[in-house]
């Protein structure tokens, strides 16, 4: 049986160094053009850019804060399942495109040392080898049916919502999110970027709002999202979300975080000039500080909404206005 087997496997080791050298000839015969010098050189950057990649994900991968920091290069740490998820599909097509692209160099590079003009004067005149054709057929299908399990078991998780235990909607304006939440008394209120002059210590630049959506940690938490004028898009890295907000539509996506912290997001849509000026900012809580905040919330939100009228929305106008020469006037360094 063994030995039976070792003489199997030896006949298909030679076949399949055959059909790699065929492959090599083909390789060659097609991009025989390309100058040695120019085809070691693309390699070279192409394999170099596939190495950092998975280098630079172990190296950097879990030391951030949940917000982008100068000179970022892997995805922020996860604080959802759903993202925990997309990060972990993310590393397996980076090692596996990595994989793909040294396997191209080894063959290049068998290539260009085995058949330059130099070493095989006198080229093959091969142009069909049927074997050959159908295993550069099926490799590939192979590879995109394993893609597509972790892939599609992804896409269901994302779309098929847990039982919930609260709602928010978010609405997009041009430019600032409105928040509501219906299951505590219908809290509802605005959250606008602070100015540079604005900012406390240590708050992050451009992703600070003067009213944070504040949530329970270990909550599932089903985001409705929409907006009022253009479409903007409710995007949270760490949470693993990005869901367009589009006017008179709803749309939902969920979360659950399971540490608790600050979280920042952007608006991800272009949405107009100050699209860049609409960050989001996520406070997730323990449940006892929810529950202080839900009250402190009502408190302040609720005469702040009962005056909902045209008078409070002027004054909310006149201070986006006020915010956005504030902009200008920062852009010129005033
Ligand atoms: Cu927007």
């Amino acid at each position: 049986m063994g030995l039976k087997w070792d003489l199997g496997m030896g006949l298909k080791m030679n076949k399949i160094t055959h059909t790699l050298r065929l492959l090599c000839h083909t390789l060659y015969c097609k991009y025989r053009p390309l100058s040695f010098m120019r085809a070691g050189a693309l390699t070279f950057i192409l394999t170099g850019a596939a190495l950092l990649a998975p280098i630079h994900a172990v190296m950097f991968g879990s030391a951030h804060a949940a917000q982008p920091v100068p000179w970022q290069l892997d995805l922020q740490p996860a604080a959802t399942p759903l993202m925990e998820q997309t990060a972990s599909l993310h590393a397996f097509l980076l090692y596996l495109a990595f994989a793909i692209s040294f396997f191209v160099l080894l063959l290049l590079a068998y290539v260009m040392i085995k058949f330059n003009a130099k070493a095989n004067p006198v080229p093959s005149k091969t142009s069909h080898n049927t074997p050959l054709e159908i295993i550069w057929t099926l490799i590939p299908v192979l590879i995109l049916i394993v893609v597509s399990v972790p892939s599609f078991s992804l896409l269901y998780a994302q779309k098929t919502l847990p039982p919930i235990d609260m709602t928010i909607k978010a609405t997009g304006y041009q430019w600032y999110w409105g928040y509501e939440y219906p299951d505590h008394d219908n809290i509802a209120f605005d959250a606008l970027m602070l100015f540079d002059d604005e900012l406390a210590e240590g708050q992050p630049r451009l992703l600070t709002t003067d009213n944070a959506v504040v949530v329970p940690v270990n909550t599932n938490v089903r985001v409705i999202v929409t907006a009022a004028d253009v479409i903007h898009n409710w995007a949270m890295p760490a949470f693993g979300i990005k869901m367009d907000a589009v006017p008179g539509r709803l749309n939902e996506t969920w979360f659950r975080a399971e540490k608790t912290g600050t979280y920042y997001g952007q608006c991800s849509e272009l949405c107009g000039t100050r699209h860049a000026f609409m960050p989001i900012m996520v406070k997730v809580v323990t449940k006892e500080e929810f529950a202080i905040w839900v009250e402190q919330a009502k408190e302040e939100f609720l005469a702040h909404h009962l005056d909902d009228s045209d008078e409070e929305k002027s004054a909310h106008h006149s201070d986006t206005e006020k915010s956005a020469h504030h902009l200008d006037a920062d852009k010129k360094g005033v």
